[in-house]
């Protein structure tokens, strides 16, 4: 029986417990009387999907009454992580669930625990869509979110013997009770085939004849706003086989085979790729890529369609934008459905197309992602000739505005010449699009003066920074409650969860003694909270952690250029350290759990290596009797979103150790940021904008910067030829030598590890060997400040005070106004 009021269901403790025994009893189908902690989830969940549904309604019956313009984000990858806590805290029927859950003898945080992550994406890019999700629905803006429905999502990441395993993970094996399945929502897909060209009403057209077609279908994903009614769409296609094959099989009498072949067409959505950039060139990956595009641009063009006849106001109506390269062929299928199918003449068709794309680069590399030709030629042979066309156009262009300049026109042509013939989808999206986004200063830096400097000196006005931002509804509201709390009784206001510039309030009680021992009990649960985990992880070394101990971490995906491997020879050369003092001098070491997780893609052999290394150097320290609580080393297996909900408000400090002009943005600093913990790190990405918000003081800066490190590369390799091995500082040196001789095993093993930063080898390309001293002075910076805990924790209150401006509702604000052109459009209550 469902509990209605007004034709709304209710939000009262005994009507949501009502509605739960209904769902234990109909929906999970188990006795009332009987059910566990994952059926209490289900129940629970299905119960507050219900009241999502009634506002996902309201707010698309209140879209299209009112027809504003719309925005739609594609992109190939949204990491969601979990959903109950999250809805229930938008919704704002937090206590209410957990009384209803109370009276029946369930705990919600245990209940919230049993909920799987939904991880269809890789890290950084990731991350930043389900933020902006949750920004776009808070702020009320009319806005889908376009993605891919993996069955396989990121994978699992298993250490068997300090080696990284992957594991598939089916996410959906126990069900997905946050999606709807629309059964009716699907498209037809195409691919292979010929192009033709037919003469109609007198003129020749070309016509695109497909060889092969799936049936997308679409599942849809509410996402609730914050402090609002508005609930917005994130519609993922799930690939199936269409009915054609019936007809061929039918046919040719081949039953049996069909069906094998139909199969076929269920792959396409099946797995996410990994961040492997390498991967590129991939007849799968192209083929997500198209499916997830035309899907997409078919639903947003019948929606247009309903609303409007004539072709000249989608400018007005739509915005399309490109989440990376990796959506950008929807540029080429918008002119085909606007020259093919709706007949518009190709220069109209490419004025309106340039009007409504935006993009946002996520890399700071030149080299970015390329479609080979021949790949194109057989899977999509319509959208090559387009292709072809739009840079011929484009060349045409230019050569009016640049002259025959043909080492440049190479360079900013769309299409690659050379062995591999390939489309630079990097340089479609910029030619196409209005806007060209980068995600920090810095990185914006770097677009216009190296990666996209031709294309910057064509098209300056398209150039804009959207510096990233994250949700502190997930990353404060939701994973550290306690500092939720804290901040709303000293800030007199829960104001803060959607003005985050509210923080900036915490500043008035920085000397206020109740304040900080206060803030130093919520670190110290938090700390309580990821102890025991670990605890109850590493149960195999049965390692201990002493709280008193600076919780430090390192936690992203694992990569040289994040440089680990400088944090790990940091631990050594701490190691060192420790055994050749005397007991004084321990006894005023500050103590310290090192915590490093991430996970590495399964074809990067060296960041597997790192990831051994850690466990190699984990294993001898945590094992010397001599070293104690002194210096803990932890690697926290399967890095994920909610394992970074339990680590980001435990950590007292955190490293962000990029090689200065690597980092696009970096989106981790934010989120410890924002729960008090300080940064040790470079100036890359956006740290050069936390610094300006929080000052130079508050933070544990260290590194070669952006400008330098051209320099220092050049000068390693004139310098330092392998036979000048002295040039190396001596402490790095020890604590290669260590690795590089077997100190911690594995010789053999770690020797190309080594090799990365060894000159005449990998020369050090992303200068560990020059950073290393600065690294050091930087560690034992922090030490001291640890020391004086009142210090620590006026940086601690600074950090959170100063990180109103790293929300992403900042950030969509920004591109809303200023990229977008789109305006908040509130559902009434
Ligand atoms: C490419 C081709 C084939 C298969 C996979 C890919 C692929 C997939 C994902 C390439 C790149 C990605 C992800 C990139 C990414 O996460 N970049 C990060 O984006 C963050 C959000 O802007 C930034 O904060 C990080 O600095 C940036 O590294």
């Amino acid at each position: 029986m469902y509990s209605l009021m007004d034709g709304f269901l209710k939000n009262d403790p005994i009507s949501l417990q009502k509605d739960i025994l209904h769902h234990v009893e109909y929906t999970v189908a188990r006795s009332r009387f009987s059910f566990d902690d994952f059926e209490a989830y289900q129940a629970l969940a299905h119960t507050v999907r219900d009241r999502l549904i009634e506002r996902w309604h309201d707010t698309h019956i209140y879209f299209k009454r009112t027809k504003p313009k719309r925005l739609y984000f594609l992109s190939l990858e949204f990491l969601m992580g979990r959903s109950l806590s999250n809805s229930v805290i938008n919704l704002g029927i937090e206590d209410q669930c957990a009384e209803a859950l109370n009276q029946l003898g369930f705990e919600f945080e245990v209940v919230a625990e049993q909920e799987g992550d939904a991880a269809l994406g890789n890290g950084g890019l990731a991350r930043l869509s389900a933020c902006q999700m949750d920004s776009l629905a808070t702020l009320d803006y009319p806005a889908w979110g376009y993605g891919l429905r993996y069955e396989y999502g990121l994978f699992r990441q298993i250490i068997v013997d300090g080696f990284q395993h992957e594991k598939p993970d089916y996410w959906l094996n126990f069900g997905n009770p946050w999606e709807i399945e629309r059964i009716h929502v699907t498209y037809e897909v195409k691919f292979y085939g010929t192009v033709e060209e037919v003469e109609m009403n007198g003129e020749k057209q070309k016509v695109w004849i497909p060889g092969e077609t799936v049936e997308a279908v679409a599942y849809d994903n509410p996402i609730p706003g914050y402090g609002t009614r508005n609930t917005i769409n994130l519609r993922l296609w799930a690939a199936k086989p269409s009915s054609k094959f019936d007809l061929e099989a039918y046919n040719t009498g081949d039953y049996i085979n069909s069906v094998v072949n139909r199969q076929k067409a269920e792959t396409i959505s099946n797995v996410l790729y990994p961040d492997d950039r390498s991967h590129q060139g991939k007849e799968l990956r192209l083929k997500q890529q198209y499916f997830f595009v035309s899907a997409s641009l078919q639903d947003i063009m019948r929606r247009f369609k309903e609303e409007h006849t004539n072709f000249d106001e989608l400018p007005e109506k739509v915005a399309l934008h490109l989440n990376d390269t990796h959506p950008s062929l929807s540029i080429a299928e918008v002119m085909r459905m606007l020259v093919d199918e709706e007949h518009l003449g190709w220069h109209k068709a490419w004025d309106i197309v340039c009007k409504i794309f935006s993009f946002t680069t996520h890399t700071m590399v030149t080299d970015g992602e390329k479609i080979p030709v021949d790949l194109l030629e057989s899977l999509l042979p319509r959208h090559l000739e387009i292709l072809y066309e739009i840079n011929f156009n484009f060349l045409e262009e230019l050569k009016k505005r640049i002259g025959l300049d043909y080492s440049r026109l190479a360079l900013l042509s769309i299409v690659e010449e050379g062995a591999m013939k390939s489309i630079r989808m990097a340089n479609l999206a910029i030619v196409c699009s209005h806007t060209v986004n980068g995600v920090s200063k810095l990185h914006l830096e770097r677009l216009k003066t190296k990666t996209f400097k031709d294309f910057y000196g064509l098209y300056p006005e398209k150039f804009q920074c959207k510096t990233n931002g994250v949700t502190q509804r997930r990353w404060i509201v939701v994973s550290n409650p306690g500092l939720r709390d804290l901040i709303s009784k000293w800030l007199g206001t829960e104001a803060w969860i959607r003005d985050a510039d509210l923080l900036s309030g915490l500043r008035d009680h920085l000397d206020n003694a109740d304040f900080h021992l206060e803030w130093k009990m919520v670190k110290k649960v938090n700390k309580m909270r990821l102890a025991e985990y670990i605890e109850a992880f590493l149960t195999l070394s049965l390692l201990q952690v002493s709280l008193d101990a600076m919780f430090d971490v390192q936690v992203k995906r694992i990569h040289e250029y994040k440089r680990q491997l400088l944090n790990i020879f940091g631990i050594i050369h701490r190691y060192n350290c420790l055994k050749n003092m005397d007991k004084d001098s321990r006894r005023k070491v500050v103590p310290r759990v090192c915590i490093i997780g991430g996970k590495a893609a399964p074809g990067y052999e060296i960041a597997k290596k790192i990831i051994k290394l850690c466990h190699a150097v984990a294993e001898k320290i945590n094992n010397d009797t001599d070293i104690g609580d002194l210096l803990k080393v932890v690697f926290i297996p399967d890095y994920n979103v909610s394992v970074a909900e339990l680590v980001i408000p435990g950590a007292d400090l955190s490293q962000h150790l990029s090689t200065a002009g690597n980092e696009a943005s970096g989106t981790g600093n934010m989120k410890f940021l924002m729960n008090g913990c300080l940064l040790l790190a470079t100036a890359d990405g956006s740290t050069v904008e936390i610094i300006e918000e929080i000052g130079e003081d508050n933070l544990f800066l260290f590194g070669a910067k952006v400008h330098e490190v051209e320099k220092r590369r050049q000068k390693r390799l004139s310098n330092l030829a392998p036979l000048q091995p002295a040039k190396v500082p001596l402490h790095f040196a020890r604590v290669l030598r260590m690795v590089r001789d077997g100190y911690f095993g594995h010789k053999d093993y770690f020797k190309s590890l080594c090799e990365t930063v060894e000159f005449g080898f990998g020369n050090d390309y992303y200068l560990l060997t020059s950073d290393f001293g600065s690294y050091l002075e930087a560690q034992a910076a922090a030490d001291k400040a640890f020391v004086n805990q009142d210090k620590w924790t006026r940086m601690s209150i600074l950090s959170v005070a100063g990180s109103g401006r790293f929300s992403s509702d900042r950030t969509i604000q920004d591109y809303a106004e200023s990229t977008w052109k789109i305006n908040p459009c509130r559902c009434p209550l």
